[in-house]
Order: C-alpha cells, then structure tokens, then sequence
C-alpha cells in the first residue's frame, strides 16, 4: 500500500538521525560510518543557521496523529447496505410514478441535494430531460418575458436562480433570470410571512448557488433541514442519512496514510486531515478507496512542497529541486540539502507507487506524465521564487498565465485522471497532454479562490503579489474593487466550465465531476478565509460533520 511512513526522526538535522537500533554497533566498521554520518548532520546543522529564511509560523495539526490513526470506525456495513437497497427501489417506484413536472422537478431537486441524486442517474435522465425543458417556459408569459406574478412563487423563484448558474458564456437570458431572480429572492427574505424552511434554502442559495458547492457537503446541510420540512419524504431522508453512515467509514482510510511529510519538515504545514477533506469533497463514492488515499497523498506532497518555494528554500535550493524533479532519477537527489532530501523521496516513491499500480492494472505507463506535471508545477513555482527574489510584480495576464499551474490543480486532476479512468487509452492521453480547458477552468477557480482566501496573510508573511494585488496595481482599483472583480472572473470561469462539460471529449463524465468538484471544493475551503490551513472552526466542523460524527439513525 502506498504510505509515506519514512523512518526519520522529526528533527533529522540532530546527530540522532539515524535510528538508535543501528547506532549500538559503536566499533564495528558501521560505527565508524555512523560516526561519519554524525559529523556530516552536525556540520550541516551549524551550516543550516547561517541562511535567514522565512518562517510562517504555522501552527501544529489540530487533528493530532495519534487521534487520525484510532478513527477505525466500527461500521455496521451489512445491515445498512440491505436496507439501502430495499429503499433504492422503493424510490425507484416512486420515481416512475411522477407526472406533474413540478412534483418531480422538485423531487430530483430534493434527490440531488440530499446526495442521492447518484443513485438515480439513469432513471432521472430520463425523466428529467423532458421536465427541465419547460421549466423556462413555465417562468415566462406569451411574449417571452419573465411573469411579474412570480415574485411571489419563491421556490420557482429558487429554481430559475439555480437554474441560471448553468449558463454558458453570452447566455443572456439566462443572465437576465438571474438577475430576475436574485433580487425576488432577496425581497422574499424580507418578508415576514416567509416560512422558515424556504428563507434558509434561499439565503443559503443567495451566500453560494448549489451548483458551486461540493455535493456531500451540501447533503450534510441539507439533511437537517430537509428533516424539518413539514411534507419531508421519509424514505428519502434514511437513504440519505444511510449514505452520510458510509462517508464515516472513509475515516479508516486516512487512518491507514502513514505519517505524513509535513510531520517531518517543520516550517511547512502539516494538513493531512484537510488534504483528506478535499478528496472527500471530490470523490466520495465508498468503492474508490485506494485512489482517495492516493490524491490525498497527492494533496500532503503539494502542500509541503508549496512551503518549500514559498517559505523555506533558498533561490539557490529551489533551483536544484527543480532540476532534480526535471530528470526524475534517484541521483538527481545527491545534489539536494538534507531537508530536500526527504521531500524528493517522499515525492519520487509516491508517484512512481501511483504509477506503477497503474501499470499493473491497466497496463500503462503514466510516470512520465506525472512527472512532467509535477517539474511544470515546480518550473512555475520557480518563477513565482524568482518574482518575489527581485521584488517583481506582474501583470495580471503573466500571473495567471503562471498562477493556475502553480496552485497545483493540473497536478491534482492528472493524478485523478490517472486513478479514475479505465481503459486509459491513447486518445485519452493525447487529450490530456495538452492540458485540457476542463483541467484549466478547474484550476483557475482553485487559484482564484485561493488568491481571495489566502493573500492577505500571505502578503503578510512575505509572498508575491497574487490575482487580487495584480489587479490593483496594474488597473489602480481599491481592494475591495479588485475582490469583486475576481469574483466576477470565478463566475465567468464556471460558465466556460459548464460550456466544457458538454463538449465531446475523451475523458469520462467521473472525471469532468472531479474536476467541477475541485472548482467546488476551492469555493467552499476559501469562502471564509484560508480554509486549507488556518484551522478554522468552519472547515473543523466540515471534518466533524463530513468524516467523524454521521447523521444518527433512527434504527
Ligand atoms: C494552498 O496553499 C495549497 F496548499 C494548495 C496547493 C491549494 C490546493 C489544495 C490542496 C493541494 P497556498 P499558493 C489540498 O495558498 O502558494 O500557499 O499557490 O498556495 O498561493
Ligand atoms: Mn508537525
Ligand atoms: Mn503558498
Ligand atoms: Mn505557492
Ligand atoms: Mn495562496
């Protein structure tokens, strides 16, 4: 299995870097060589103190190790896995059923937020086509124009506003139903004979549309408030709440990732547990366990080794890092300082594991592809090294050029592509070479939600000017201009990805769903700040409600 567990102490600078089980063979010729080794950490240590580098101070896991690896639930598989079955077809029936298109327009509505929807694909495609092709019509009277009456259907109301986030690039009606409904929308949480159910629905509505927010997340809220709907479907809701059983059993597989890197490299942060939280986000199903451990392995290397560009090497290091990831061979490791060491191994071993499960899997031989993603993404964090070393700040167009590589997103959804596709074929890998837009669009949402959750401590602590200062600088806008401008950029970024998502391609539907769901995951882990490492209480209780305390059910 894949794991990261290096044996090497924490501080591996101190002169007991070795383990202790070796070091008692004191006069043998192994001793001598210890004894050497010993003189090098020493001497590398004093030499360490000379370079000043850059601290972030962050902060130790709040999701202590110990406390990871005791998550093996106990799980009740067997029984629930029964019982969902028997209450798949019951919906399944009722499904069939439906006549009035607004009767199940409003329960695939319901399916899809209680995280059902997946269950259901076939059935609700064909039923749902026919429905969601008059619902425009249904908003709108004989000339076309959206019926003034509806101010007062606030669930229509909802469902256009949803609706007009699936809109592509110059969709202008779709724009203008948005418009239309947002301010009906915002007028009906004023009113005091709204019901309590429905003012939820639409100011959660009106903070993130359901189609930027994570799935199992949105299913996780949407449970507690489906429960307290007066007409709630019972059946609906203990399928739900069986499936929110299955997501805690995922704990027991963050529980097998052995310790992770950013355990032994102290200026970096160490975010197993959140790096966990974004694969969960991405791809929850229960049967794909080896390939969440995999991308969350995936996850720990690039957060770690972000660190190493942005706070802790030197130009000089992250030059031969660089090199070293460029020729991919274990003497490119020779060149690197001890710290380095460690990143490149951890780095070279992990992705040549994922790789070689892929060749004996399928038959393919996908190192080079990985690892040319990972040298572009180090190339880039190099150039952003370079920047900030000569005070440079680029034009918006140069940073993002740079900046939807070096947020990691190509390197997270080749991996994904990697790990969720069967057969791999060689139009498949033709496509995906050429750094797809559905992988750009995904990326540029993940760069710019990171710019808008991250920048300001980041120009605290010392970094280059992200999307948000660029703007400033080169158009003069106020901060909060330039916040709203790159809001509006993530909003037209979605419309190119919805566009994408429809285009012929070789890649599978799973792998346009990763690559929305990362789109999604950035939105969410970003909306309140830097959700990624800060160790806020919002993506804590994200964990809890997600991974470790499930929906108590009723038997
Ligand atoms: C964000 O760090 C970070 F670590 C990511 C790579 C975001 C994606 C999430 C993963 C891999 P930071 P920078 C789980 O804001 O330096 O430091 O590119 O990224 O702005
Ligand atoms: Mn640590
Ligand atoms: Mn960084
Ligand atoms: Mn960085
Ligand atoms: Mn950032």
């Amino acid at each position: 299995a894949l794991s990261l567990g290096l044996a090497v102490p924490t501080s591996f600078y101190s002169s007991t870097w070795l383990p202790s089980r070796i070091s008692a063979s004191q006069g043998s010729v192994h001793g001598r060589v210890l004894r050497t080794f010993r003189c090098l950490a020493v001497t590398m240590q004093t030499f360490e103190q000379k370079i000043v580098r850059r601290s972030a101070n962050y902060e130790a896991p709040i999701w202590d190790y110990d406390y990871v690896q005791s998550l093996n639930s106990k799980y009740a598989g067997g029984a629930y896995a029964k019982q969902a079955v028997k209450l798949k077809e019951d919906i399944r029936i009722m499904l069939e059923k439906v006549a009035d298109p607004l009767v199940g327009l409003e329960m695939i509505d319901d399916l899809q937020r209680l995280g059902v929807f997946y269950q259901f694909e076939e059935e609700i495609n064909s039923l749902g086509k026919a429905l969601l092709a008059g619902v425009f019509n249904h908003f709108k009277d004989e000339s076309g124009d959206f019926k003034a009456c509806l101010g007062e259907d606030i669930k229509g109301m909802l469902y256009l506003y949803e609706a007009s986030f699936l809109s592509v690039e110059g969709e202008s009606t779709l724009e203008e139903a948005r418009e239309f409904a947002a301010k009906n929308l915002r007028q009906s949480l004023k009113r005091k004979d709204i019901h309590h159910y429905l003012a939820m629905l639409v100011s959660h509505a009106l903070e993130l549309p359901l189609h930027y927010r994570v799935p199992r997340l949105e299913a996780r809220w949407f449970i507690d408030v489906y429960e307290r709907r007066a007409d709630m479907n019972p059946t609906l809701l203990q399928l739900a709440k069986l499936i929110t059983t299955w997501c805690k059993q995922l704990t027991k597989e963050i529980s097998s990732i052995c310790q992770c890197l950013g355990e032994k490299l102290s200026f970096a942060r160490d975010r197993l547990m959140e790096c966990f939280l974004w694969t969960v986000g991405m791809d929850f199903k229960p049967q794909f366990v080896y390939r969440r451990k995999a991308a969350t392995i995936v996850n720990a290397l690039i957060t770690t080794i972000d660190d190493v560009y942005d706070v802790y090497g030197t130009l000089d290091e992250l030059e031969l890092f660089t090199n070293a990831v460029e020729r991919w061979d274990i003497t490119a490791m020779e060149q690197l300082p001890a710290y380095m060491k460690i990143c490149f191994l951890a780095l070279f071993n992990s992705i040549n594991e994922i790789g070689y499960y892929t060749l004996k899997d399928q038959g393919v031989h996908c190192i080079p592809y990985l690892q040319k993603m990972w040298a572009d993404l180090c190339k880039c964090y190099l150039v952003e090294a370079r920047w900030y070393y000569s005070g440079y700040t680029p034009t918006f167009e140069e940073y993002m050029n740079n900046a939807w590589i070096s947020i990691s997103g190509p390197v997270m959804l080749t991996h994904a592509y990697f790990l969720s596709t069967s057969p791999i074929t060689m139009e498949g890998l033709e496509w995906l070479e050429k750094y797809p837009n559905i992988i750009r669009w995904s990326a540029t949402i993940l760069r710019l939600a990171d710019d808008l959750g991250t920048s300001s401590d980041e120009m605290k602590k010392g970094d280059i000017p992200k999307s948000i200062q660029c703007h400033m600088h080169e158009t003069g806008a106020s901060e909060e201009e330039a916040r709203e401008h790159i809001k509006y950029l993530i909003g037209e970024t979605w419309k190119k990805m919805n566009k994408d998502q429809g285009v012929e391609s070789p890649c599978s539907q799973t792998f346009v769903e990763l690559a929305m769901n990362l789109g999604r995951m950035a939105q969410c882990m970003y909306q309140d700040g830097d959700g990624h490492a800060a160790q806020g209480v919002e993506t804590k209780n994200r964990v809890l409600s997600l991974l470790i305390n499930p929906v108590p059910l009723d038997n």
